[in-house]
């Protein structure tokens, strides 16, 4: 701001130019025809454009910039304060003190301009002195596709690439077609491997996504070949278990299908994921839909099947060389006669846990990891 009273523009004192006008230096010579108090007014008036320059000098800042602007140029500035006068003249009088405040405003706004250029160039060769253009920039933040998906996706291109549709079913399903057209009728002591969880007497969460298959078989007849991802649900919460976790089941039906296209399936798969050097080997196992069944091992991704990282015993494998990564087998006939299917069918099917596959192929020792929401665990793994 302009400083009031003594030191500023008017000299006279407090109120200034208004109120004593008398002590304002005359800076011009009046016009022919002209009167003292008009002429004090233009001198009033022209005495703004040295003191504004003055003024305009000392800002250092666009903000003060603009004080000086409303306090000359504004509504209630220095200015109107001059020209509120002009009803106490002559008529005759007026316009020579109009066209003086047109002119000092003129010359004031061009006085502000070009301040105004010359601070804010200085402000952009200031920013431009602090930027540092080596600076790594900072790479927005990019949501990434959970593992357990990402690993989903990746073994349901495998099957895809081997001829296998992808299938899908309802989460909530009927005891039917998880149990009973799976081999499992009431009471079956089967069903307790998968500690259910019930919504009512007949519909439950699944526990695997073979009703899937199931559902598929009835809606379809063989040759066909299905995998079916998704979400599976169990009675059961421990440090190895979650109540819902991700399953990839497959089936292949048709003529004279047997354990070598099933050896050769599923080998052909865990070389796809885990390394074309992976060893597989098939134990005898159980399971109700299944007869043989067999669970599949594979050499342990972590220590290449040694059991040892060099001296150290390999946490995986528990230096056994060996994991199991599914489970599988013949379609008992039973399924088929469940589905309506002819007795010369024959068929093979497996099933994995996806969490599981998903921690050997990355070495991930928590499956607590999974479900504990840090973004920082889970964007590893985009591509
Ligand atoms: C139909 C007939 C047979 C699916 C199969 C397995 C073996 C199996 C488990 C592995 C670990 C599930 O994730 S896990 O808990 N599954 O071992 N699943 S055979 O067999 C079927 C499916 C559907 C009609």
């Amino acid at each position: 701001m302009l400083p009031r009273g003594g030191t500023g523009l008017f000299r006279c004192g407090t109120p200034p130019l208004a109120a004593s006008p008398c002590a304002l230096p005359l800076t011009k010579a009046a016009p022919r025809g002209i009167g003292k108090s008009a002429m004090d007014l233009i001198s009033a008036l022209e005495g703004l454009v040295p003191e504004l320059e003055k003024g305009l000098g000392q800002a250092s800042s666009l903000e003060a910039l603009e004080a000086l602007r409303v306090d000359v140029l504004g509504r209630k500035g220095r200015i109107a304060q001059i020209m509120a006068q002009l009803p106490s003249l002559a008529p005759a009088e007026r316009p020579a003190v109009g066209q003086t405040a047109n002119s000092v405003k003129e010359r004031c706004n061009a006085l502000f301009e070009s301040r105004k250029a010359a601070l804010e160039a200085g402000r952009e060769a200031e920013a431009l002195r602090r930027f540092d253009p080596s600076i790594p920039g900072r790479a927005p933040w990019r949501g990434s596709l959970h593992p357990t998906t990402l690993v989903m996706e990746e073994i349901c291109q495998i099957f895809k690439g081997l001829g296998f549709d992808i299938a899908s079913g309802p989460e909530v399903e009927i005891d039917y077609y998880n149990f009973e057209a799976l081999n499992m009728p009431p009471e079956h002591p089967a069903r307790d491997m998968q500690d259910t969880l019930y919504i009512t007497d007949k519909v439950l969460m699944r526990t695997h996504t073979s009703p899937v298959q199931a559902r598929t078989m009835l809606n379809r007849k063989p040759p066909l070949a299905v995998v079916a991802p998704g979400k599976v649900y169990r009675r059961d919460s421990d440090l190895t278990h979650t109540p819902m976790f991700h399953q990839i089941e497959g089936l292949m039906v048709g003529d004279g299908i047997s354990m070598a296209h099933l050896r050769g399936t599923l080998t052909a798969f865990v070389r796809a994921v885990f390394g074309a050097e992976t060893q597989v080997r098939f134990r005898p196992s159980f399971f109700p839909f299944t007869e043989p069944s067999a669970e599949v091992d594979i050499s342990c991704c972590m220590c290449g099947g040694k059991g040892h990282i060099g001296d150290a015993p390999c946490r995986v494998c528990k230096t056994t060389g060996w994991v199991e990564i599914l489970g599988c087998g013949m379609v008992d006939p039973a399924v088929f006669e469940a589905v309506g299917y002819p007795a010369e069918v024959s068929g093979f099917a497996f099933g994995m846990g996806v969490e599981r596959v998903t921690m050997l192929k990355y070495g991930i020792g928590d499956l607590r990891m999974f479900f504990e929401n840090d973004v920082r665990f889970l964007g590893q793994f985009a591509r």
